[in-house]
């Protein structure tokens, strides 16, 4: 039996109320008030229906032990305050009563809490579940790969000091028994630039730190390891440490994370290998010599030739020439052309980050061999990517990111707008429609094929031939963006880029990214020349050839999502101070804004707080009348007609839609579920009884 929760054990006092749909007046300044006042009093939770907020408290609380744990798991939903664990138990529950893959999508801005959020998740799965000493194997390689993750793609920014410079898809997989045994991870979008330059006050990822500080001697000096503020990599923004971070400790953790994944000794060696092979190649530099540049100084050549396994020549080679396709005479042949030292310096950039990349590849591939099994039963996928961002410039890889997060609202407003509407009509139940903002504009304007081609597409083609053409690319995209799109009502450009209007500045007063021709280009490899090159082992080009395919991505993984029952974190930032009990209004009232909060309470109610196909409902109250247990002959809808009356349902608080049953308030729902549970305490106490007499 499970004790209520008191809050007076944690003198955390009860505040506002735990669910927005029972707010008494709608509206963004009623929102914020009720989270202000419980995110004063320590509580970050809240509700609207099965959605979460969270309140990122910038300081440990005290809600998240065992006695929690234990207290969520089985609960319903109203027995407890709103809690991550309650949606968790819920996700859980779910994927083994009805046998349906479960997801949960964690959205919110960078330094919100998505990623702290994410591990509850995982933690609390991890702990409610029983298993073997193999389950037991697939828990710990869970737990282990976040810090194995964080290490390799996070790093410290402005806003958020363990950003997460990656998109994270887990699913968890599951026995039939709810036993987590496999696990499969998908990442996005690693922000690969970052290897070699970093905005003023940033890191580069966190693992060269702790290499830095963390390598014994015998490692310094195998890998040539030495202060940050040698490795040009690092020095450009002079940002080495961070508060309350650890560097050297948090190395040993990598190494016992990637012990336990099962990366070998021999393995790791070469991991760190690259790590440092690449921080020495971000050291060797170019000078003109006539019209072409020259390695400065082959002693900066050799180390790192060595360190990645490449042949000095080779690397030198590959550094200041390149392969191209010359057309000549009607013949076509493959000819070396010198670079220029901007050209050289790209080159030994676009290497270094193609090499990071690919290692990282490499690393989630080790976890999930680790983790593989033979054939899927079930999953719950937790979705935790990097958030909407704006910075002073935005290039290529902020536009990727702020089109994944526009397409994550948009299977929001799918699955929770515009399909609770939908649904409404369809099932045939009496409703008033809700006006709310739809984004599909802005995501069409990205992503669409034709008529007109979205920016995705422009830039595809202007890439196609930008080698062709060579110089001028920029100005050619901003042209043909102009021409096809110019007068799109979420678009404008200028001499040097253009802006989206995405949905997170909807706001005339919100920040809205600009994104710079230059920046943009630069990010995409050199399409051509690396299509072409031989796919020999270690070949350079081929290391280069990582194709931009966010558009890709951001579909696979909104088909993967739209396969499971949806579950919803909104982290909300309350401050950019990252203090506790900071609270900036206006941050906040923003976020509340273009997340939709207004529209998502009105919405939820409005409507039916609670649906379920006839037969499932009957399945699970069945145990209430004589007639539907244990199961009900015929008709089903007379069959939940009949289980509704029994009960003495108010019929002003239910439909019955073609298919579904619709209850409105969750109090009516809470009933149900009481009496529900009332039966089988009761029939429990019976067998009890019959089996002690047996005895
Ligand atoms: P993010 O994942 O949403 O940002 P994080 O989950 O990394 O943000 O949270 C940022 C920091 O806020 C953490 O390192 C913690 O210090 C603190 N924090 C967040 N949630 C909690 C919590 N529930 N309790 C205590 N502290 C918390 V980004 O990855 O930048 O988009 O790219
Ligand atoms: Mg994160």
């Amino acid at each position: 039996i499970k004790e209520r929760y008191h809050w007076q054990t944690h003198n955390v006092k009860q505040s506002g109320v735990d669910d927005m749909v029972l707010l008494a007046k709608i509206s963004e300044d009623a929102i914020v008030e009720n989270l202000k006042k419980r995110f004063m009093d320590d509580y970050i939770f809240t509700y609207i229906g099965p959605v979460l907020i969270s309140v990122n408290p910038f300081k440990q609380l005290p809600y998240f032990t065992d006695r929690e744990i234990d207290l969520y798991q089985g609960a319903a939903q109203y027995e407890n305050p709103p809690h991550i664990y309650a949606l968790a138990d819920n996700m859980y529950r779910n994927m083994l009563i009805d046998g349906e893959n479960q997801c949960v999508i964690i959205s919110g801005e960078s330094g919100a809490g998505k990623t702290v959020a994410a591990k509850y998740i995982m933690g609390y799965v991890s702990k409610v579940s029983g298993g073997g000493p193999k389950v037991q194997h697939v828990k710990d390689i869970i737990l282990k790969s976040n810090p194995l993750l964080e290490a390799f793609g996070n790093a410290k920014t402005v806003r958020n000091n363990n950003s997460s410079r990656f998109g994270k898809y887990f699913e968890i997989q599951f026995s039939r028994g709810g036993e987590p045994d496999g696990g499969k991870i998908s990442n996005f979008l690693l922000e690969k630039s970052r290897v070699v330059n970093q905005n003023p006050g940033e890191r580069s990822f966190h693992i060269y730190y702790q290499l830095l500080e963390g390598a014994s001697p015998e490692q310094q000096e195998n890998l040539g390891i030495t202060s940050p503020d040698y490795y040009y990599y690092l020095n450009q923004s002079a940002a080495y440490k961070v508060d309350d971070m650890n560097d050297r400790q948090e190395f040993q953790e990598t190494l016992a994370a990637m012990d336990v994944v099962g990366v070998s000794g021999e393995e790791q060696t070469l991991v760190l290998q690259l790590v440092a092979g690449i921080l020495h190649l971000g050291n060797i530099s170019f000078r003109e010599s006539g019209n072409y540049a020259v390695v400065e100084s082959e002693d900066f050549l050799a180390f790192p030739a060595y360190l990645l396994g490449i042949d000095q020549d080779r690397l030198r080679e590959k550094l200041t020439s390149r392969k191209m396709d010359s057309k000549w005479g009607g013949r076509s042949e493959v000819i070396d052309v010198t670079l220029n030292v901007e050209q050289a310096s790209f080159t030994r950039d676009a290497l270094a980050k193609a090499l990071y990349a690919r290692l990282f590849d490499y690393l989630v591939d080790a976890v999930n061999k680790a983790m593989q099994k033979d054939h899927e039963e079930y999953n719950i996928g937790v979705l935790d990517i990097y958030g909407f961002e704006i910075f002073q410039k935005n290039g290529f890889e902020q536009f990727c990111i702020n089109f994944v997060n526009e397409k994550l609202q948009q299977i929001f407003i799918e699955l929770t707008l515009k399909a609770e509407q939908e649904e409404y009509v369809q099932e045939g139940i009496r409703w008033s429609p809700i006006d709310y903002f739809n984004n599909k504009v802005v995501c069409d304007l990205i992503e669409n094929k034709v008529n007109p081609p979205g920016v995705m597409s422009i830039l595809d083609d202007v890439c196609a031939t930008m080698h062709a053409k060579g110089e001028g690319a920029d100005q050619t995209l901003l042209q043909k963006l102009q021409m096809v799109i110019g007068t799109h009502p979420h678009f404008n450009s200028w001499n040097k880029g253009f802006v989206v209007h995405h949905y997170a500045g909807k706001d005339p007063s919100a920040p809205r990214p600009c994104y710079e021709m230059p920046a943009l280009l630069r990010a995409l490899p050199p399409i051509q020349a690396a299509i072409r090159a031989p796919r020999e082992r270690f070949n350079i080009e081929f290391c280069l050839f990582l194709p931009p395919t966010p558009k890709k991505q951001a579909n696979n993984l909104v088909d993967t999502l739209m396969k499971c029952t949806p579950h919803y974190i909104r982290c909300i930032k309350p401050n950019e101070t990252k203090r506790p009990r900071d609270w900036e209004e206006s941050r906040v009232k923003h976020q509340v804004e273009y997340l939709g909060l207004r529209e998502n309470i009105r919405v939820r109610r409005a409507g039916y707080a609670y649906r379920r196909v006839f037969q499932k409902f009957l399945h699970r109250y069945a145990i209430l009348t004589p007639e539907t247990w244990p199961a009900w002959r015929g008709d089903e809808r007379r069959g939940v007609v009949h289980l509704l009356n029994s009960v003495n349902m108010d019929p002003d608080q239910y439909q019955l839609g073609r298919s579904k049953v619709f209850i409105k308030a969750p109090e009516s729902l809470f009933l149900l579920e009481e009496m529900r549970e009332r039966r089988y305490d009761g029939y429990a106490r019976v067998i009890q009884k019959a089996w002690r007499k047996h005895v």
